[in-house]
This record gives C-alpha cells, sequence and structure tokens, in this order.
C-alpha cells in the first residue's frame, strides 16, 4: 500500500524569464489533476498553493531578478513539504520555477539528513548571478542548494542547512552539456557531479533512472523534473523551447519516472517549468501529461 499523497502548487515564475509557470498549478487543477490520482487509487489530499509570484522584471537586480519573491516561494514549499512528510504522506509539488526543488530538500533533509535528489532536466542549473548576465534564478538553483562561489546571499542561506546538499546527494539525468555555461561544465566537473545526457535519458530511460538510483544515498528520495527536458515536438510543455527535436518523449520520461517514483526511497516528485500556454495549440499535450503522472503515481504495481 502506498503512502497517502499530498499535492501542493507552487504558482511562481518569479525566477523565470517571462510569465507563464505561475499558472501551471491551476490549469491542472482544472484538468482534473486531483481526481485522476485518485481514480489511481491513491488518497489524495491537496494542500493549495504558496504564494503567486507572477514574473517582472526586476530592474534593481538584474542579475538576481526578483530574488526575495524566489525566496519566499521556495520556503513555502519546505513548509509544505515538512507538513505532508510529518502526516506521513508522499508529496507532489506542482511548480513553478526549478527553484522549488530547494524547498523539497529543506524539507526532506530535515526529515533525513541522507535524502537524495534525482533532477532531471536539460540544464545543470549551476548558474549563479554571477556567470550568466540573464537574471533568471530559475536555472541557478543547484548552485545555491551546493552554496557555489558568486550565489546569492539570501537564497543559498534560505534555509537551517548551508549547504543545503551536497554532490554526493545528487543525480542529474537528461543534461544537454552544449546549453551549459563554461563556468556550469567546469562546476560540475570540480565538484565530480553524476548526470546522464538526453540523449541516454531518450534512448535508455529506465536504465538511466535505473543506473541513477544506484548512485544516490539510502535515505529518502525526491525526484524533480523540468518538463524542459522533453522534445518539444512530442510535448510543448516547457517554457524553454530548447528541446525542439531532442530528448525523450513523453512516453520516454514516463518510463524513467516510472521507475525513480516507484523506488522504495521515493517520498516527493516535483514537476517545474510547466508553461500551460506553449500547449495553446495542441492542448491535447496537456491531458497525456496529467495521464503520465497518474500513472507514475498510481496506488498499485
Ligand atoms: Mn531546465
Amino acid at each position: 500500500m502506498r503512502r497517502d499523497l499530498v499535492v501542493v502548487g507552487a504558482p511562481t515564475s518569479a525566477g523565470s524569464y517571462a510569465p507563464g509557470q505561475e499558472a501551471a498549478p491551476s490549469v491542472l487543477r482544472e484538468l482534473g489533476l486531483i481526481d485522476r490520482l485518485r481514480a489511481a487509487g491513491r488518497r489524495v489530499r491537496d494542500a493549495g498553493d504558496g504564494p503567486l509570484h507572477v514574473w517582472a522584471p526586476d530592474r534593481q537586480h538584474p542579475r538576481a531578478q526578483n530574488l526575495a519573491a524566489v525566496v519566499q516561494a521556495v520556503q513555502a514549499v519546505a513548509e509544505h513539504v515538512a507538513g505532508a512528510l510529518e502526516e506521513d504522506g508522499d508529496v507532489l509539488v506542482i511548480g513553478g520555477n526549478c527553484t522549488v526543488a530547494l524547498g523539497v530538500m529543506a524539507a526532506l533533509t530535515a526529515h533525513a539528513p541522507d535524502a537524495g535528489l534525482l533532477y532531471i532536466d536539460r540544464h545543470f542549473d549551476l548558474n549563479t548571478p554571477a556567470s550568466t548576465h540573464e537574471g533568471a534564478l530559475d536555472w541557478m538553483g543547484l548552485a545555491h542548494a551546493l552554496d557555489l562561489p558568486g550565489a546569492a546571499e539570501p537564497l543559498a542561506a534560505a534555509f537551517a542547512r548551508r549547504p543545503l546538499l551536497t554532490p554526493e546527494q545528487l543525480h542529474l539525468l537528461g543534461i544537454d552539456p552544449g546549453a551549459a555555461t563554461p563556468w556550469e561544465r567546469e562546476q560540475a566537473s570540480i565538484l565530480g557531479l553524476r548526470w546522464g545526457s538526453y540523449t541516454d535519458l531518450a534512448t535508455l530511460p529506465g536504465a538511466e533512472a535505473a543506473r541513477a538510483l544506484g548512485t544516490l544515498p539510502s535515505g529518502p528520495l525526491a525526484v524533480h523534473v523540468d518538463v524542459d527536458v522533453l522534445d518539444f515536438t512530442d510535448a510543448p510543455l516547457a517554457e524553454s523551447t530548447d528541446g525542439r527535436n531532442s530528448g525523450p518523449t513523453l512516453d520516454a520520461l514516463s518510463e524513467a519516472l516510472d521507475t525513480a517514483c516507484r523506488d522504495q526511497r521515493f517520498r516527493a516528485l516535483s514537476v517545474c517549468e510547466l508553461n500551460p500556454s506553449r500547449a495553446a495549440g495542441a492542448p491535447a499535450v496537456l491531458d497525456r501529461f496529467l495521464a503520465s503522472l497518474q500513472h507514475t503515481l498510481r496506488a498499485t504495481p
């Protein structure tokens, strides 16, 4: 019997390049997210949403835009997830920006310090306000979790643990090294980060997930998905359109998630960077995505 499932929304695009991702929790709920998870046999509690933050340009802090709102959002996620873990639930977090993974890990490591994170993303998210001029914190999350040089103080110090994570607690899948900045490639190498590529995730999704799970610690497991890992032609869901004709299809990603989220250590899944307006011309993809979540989080083997 699987644990009860607590659903949390993190409707924030504060760390984005533009608005959109803040709408994902409400759009997925409207499309029947909670009922579909219940139909999958889970007992589900909808814990509601954290604070709503819609991206706006931050001209006072151009290289770390909307930092205070990003911190507030991740701290709200941490509180929600801590509450769910206290009642012995599994958690589904619908973002929002990829920074919400920090909130999940803050709660999970407070619960058990040897928690692990499987981070599925086309990007390393190892940038800092010093390494990129773009100022969008949504691809700087892991840099702050690892407290890299140049990290923004309020985000690196947002939780009781600092650094929030060590490299041994992490395994990344779906990475496009060609989309990484030179700083990110250098840091991944210095830290000895374990990662797999978007091509391997596309062709061997189950094996890639199993390989990653084998390297992660024995404590509770969080799985994080940036939907930008998906082939945008197959599944136009992400803020970033970098994935056109590359990366896993939604079916392939589902196979990886099925392996990861059915691991004995599994406690939390976060789904981020989903911009529902990307699917405006192909709305059936949102339904396919919900079907994938329903399958991944189902109660029965
Ligand atoms: Mn990404």
